[in-house]
């Protein structure tokens, strides 16, 4: 007990006796050297910078008078008593030193980047209003002294963003930039092009994003994701590239755009079929899409792509190209007569070789225009031997990357058990679990080097790492973007800065908790809140906050807590545990998902016996495992209007509550768009119980029930819809 008690006086009061401006830096900065004193901001401080660094120090004056009463001046030449921001000779490229004294603060670093990632630590020492969004008028502030000497362990830090699937318009894309400036990161990863959507203006061909922009019931592709009937997408003009290739240069961050070839290529061949193979085998790729590869055979299509890069290439400075090269189906290849004479003209040994070979020629492609080319891990399966510049982003699994260092290329890692964040971030939460549940944790405990072992490869090869954001679950709920995002993209950019030994789960999450969280509150980021843990021990509801002060709010009704909801202050007595339902709130506005005790029922659901018809193609075996809850069954073509699935009771039911869900277990993609529910009670009454939201309807039947249908309004967005079996209510 008395440890216990000494182990949580530890936690409580290790923040309070040592805390220092500096005492909270994410990423963990190499070196922390404390010195004694104070530096003094008030009225008369100046930032002094050379003309080369004139725009880090207009970017350190926007952000301190966000939080100062008082003017600040700008100098080329240092004064006594001011902030220096000064170029020296011999340091690392990005790396830099901020030292704090009583008389001066002065940043040095031999790039324009390192004086930017200083000024970056130094913001991280101001109170977190100096990001911007709530109000604050200091007239003093006492900055701790100390010598923060630091440099990055890699040299590419990224964040793919997928604005296919989702559209984010110019507007997020540059709020994303600066969040990303914020946790030194330096490589955006602009995934324009996949099957969804194509978002880059290509003068030649307006077409592209005349149509391929474009989704819904009279577009070249029909909706996606759950979109339903609207007519939703987007596109950046040439100039607004400009403007956000631009504004990332401004803060340190390289844009490197991609469009995904030759799978994942709807939106091209959407807009220009003739660029697929004239065959019509029907297939359906890894995301339930159709129609989205391209012909490899087809030589007019090496043309079009190369004016497509041309303009590419003209637009970003960055002197990569990434060409995608992932999830390709066979199925046209292997049918297609053209492909199959490419095959044995060249001695190719069959498919994976064929996308060897076009990987090749867009390689061939990007060198004539003066870049170099990336791709993801498929690229290298064969034994083809792509330029040695050529850069592989590994993504499926930790052999992969090793299997690309191996073969000698230079790697990113953005491994999906890790590095994807549209993963879940725990089982009750919205997004993909493909390659795992990743939590926080998860995503800190990465080690790249993890790759190298059993093999000898180079550990430069190892580039860096990048999270990446895909974005066909990202439509809905509002601001789900900055949920899957954040905090755990400032754990992988602790996981890409700082030194392997400096790294800790639990004293980044101390940095976290204690000041990382108010920051990127400032920032204006809706980042996800943990929900606290809470189980029944036969009397009392036991509350675990996520951390020692956060702030748990409670219900009685089992309904979701909301800001004015109670505070809850301890373990609560009671002989209704089900009904109680928690959650975590931070500032104004955020909070967690609602949770429950986790070791009782919630609900008390009853089996009755039922049996399930539906007019529309369903298998034998799916309609009777919907005759159960939890239940699931594919349709076997795009719902229409008029389909009706009728779940039918072998006695009158008696319950408080039945929900009717729809959406696949894991992801709730393909759910039913359009429809909505009836129920028949025992004395014959037909009841309309509302439409699906989201593919979801919970409805208090005002009687016995006999049947439920489900019935289509509309046709559905995905190739199938995914039913489930009913959950009733005792
Ligand atoms: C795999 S990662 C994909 C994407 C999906 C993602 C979903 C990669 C190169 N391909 O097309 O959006 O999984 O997690």
């Amino acid at each position: 007990m008395k440890k216990i008690f000494l182990a949580m006086l530890a936690i409580a009061a290790a923040p309070v006796l040592l805390a220092r401006t500096y005492s909270n830096l994410v990423p963990q900065p190499l070196k922390v050297t404390p010195a004694e004193g104070v530096f003094v901001m008030e009225k008369g401080l100046s930032i002094s910078a050379s003309d080369a660094i004139e725009s880090e120090q207009a970017y350190l004056l926007r952000h301190l008078e966000n939080v100062f009463a008082f003017d600040i001046d700008l100098r080329d030449v240092p004064v006594y008593n001011g902030i220096s921001l000064k170029i020296v000779d011999g340091m690392a490229a990005e790396a830099y030193r901020l030292s704090v004294s009583s008389s001066q603060v002065v940043i040095e670093a031999s790039d324009a980047a390192g004086i930017f990632y200083g000024v970056q630590t130094l913001l991280q020492m101001m109170p977190p209003a100096v990001y911007g969004q709530t109000d604050m008028e200091l007239t003093r502030y006492e900055l701790d002294a100390v010598v923060v000497e630091d440099a990055p362990r890699y040299g590419y830090r990224g964040t793919m963003l997928d604005v296919s699937r989702t559209f984010y318009d110019v507007d997020h894309v540059l709020r994303l930039i600066d969040w990303m400036a914020y946790h030194k990161l330096n490589r955006f990863h602009w995934h324009l092009a996949d099957d969804n959507g194509w978002r880059i203006e290509i003068r030649k061909y307006p077409q592209l994003t005349e149509k391929g922009a474009w989704r819904g019931d009279d577009e070249v592709s029909p909706a996606a994701y759950g979109q339903g009937h609207d007519r939703y997408g987007g596109y950046y003009t040439q100039k607004e590239i400009r403007e956000v290739v631009k504004y990332a240069a401004e803060r340190h961050i390289e844009i490197i755009p991609e469009i995904d070839l030759p799978g994942h290529s709807r939106s091209l061949v959407g807009v220009f079929p003739e660029m697929a193979c004239p065959v019509d085998v029907p297939y359906i790729s890894a995301n339930g899409e159709t129609d989205n590869v391209l012909c490899v055979a087809r030589m007019e299509n090496y043309k079009i792509l190369t004016n497509i890069f041309k303009e590419i290439a003209a637009l970003f400075p960055s002197e990569y190209i990434h060409i995608g090269g992932d999830e390709v189906d066979h199925t046209s290849w292997n049918n297609c007569p053209h492909c199959q004479a490419l095959i044995k003209k060249y001695g190719l040994d069959g498919p994976q070789e064929l996308h060897s070979w076009f990987v090749y020629e867009v390689e061939d492609i990007i060198h004539k225009l003066g870049k170099k080319m990336a791709g993801w891990d498929e690229i290298v399966i064969s034994d083809a031997r792509y330029d040695s510049s050529s850069m592989v982003y590994a993504w499926r699994s930790v052999k992969s990357g090793r299997m690309s260092v191996d073969k000698g290329y230079r790697t990113v890692v953005q491994i999906g058990e890790y590095c994807y964040l549209d993963m879940k971030q725990s089982p009750a939460e919205r997004g993909h679990s493909w390659a795992g549940i990743v939590p926080l944790s998860k995503t800190y405990s990465l080690e790249p080097d993890e790759i190298l072992v059993g093999a000898p490869a180079d550990s430069a090869l190892i580039v860096g790492v990048q999270a990446g954001l895909w974005a066909e679950l990202l439509a809905w709920p509002p601001r789900l973007m900055e949920y899957q995002l954040f905090p755990r993209l400032c754990a992988l950019a602790e996981v890409g800065w700082s030194s392997k030994d400096a790294r800790n789960f639990g004293d980044f999450e101390q940095r976290l908790y204690a000041e990382h969280f108010s920051r990127l509150y400032n920032m204006g980021i809706a980042f996800r809140v943990a929900p606290p843990e809470v189980t029944f021990d036969g009397q009392e509801l036991q509350v675990r906050p996520p951390h020692p002060s956060a702030v748990v709010r409670y219900t009685m009704d089992g309904s979701a807590p909301v800001a004015s909801s109670p505070v809850c202050r301890g373990a609560i007595v009671t002989d209704n545990p089900e009904a109680f339902r928690f959650a975590t709130f931070f500032g104004d506005g955020l909070s967690s998902i609602a949770v429950g005790a986790s070791n009782i029922d919630l609900y008390h659901y009853i089996e009755p016996e039922m049996t399930v018809e539906s007019n529309f193609p369903l298998s034998e075996n799916n309609l009777k495992a919907l005759a159960r809850r939890g239940g699931v069954g594919y349709s076997q073509r795009v719902l229409q209007e008029g389909d009706v699935l009728t779940y039918t009771m072998t006695a009158p039911v008696e319950c408080s509550r039945i929900t009717v869900t729809s959406g696949a277990p894991s992801s709730g993609m393909f759910y039913v768009t359009d429809a909505y529910v009836e129920y028949v009670t025992a004395d014959g009454q037909t009841v309309n119980a509302g439409e699906l939201y989201h593919g979801t309807l919970s409805f208090e039947p005002c009687g016995p029930v006999t049947q439920v249908r489900v019935v289509m309004t509309d046709s559905n967005d995905g190739y199938t819809a995914v039913l489930h079996g009913l959950s009733i209510e005792k």
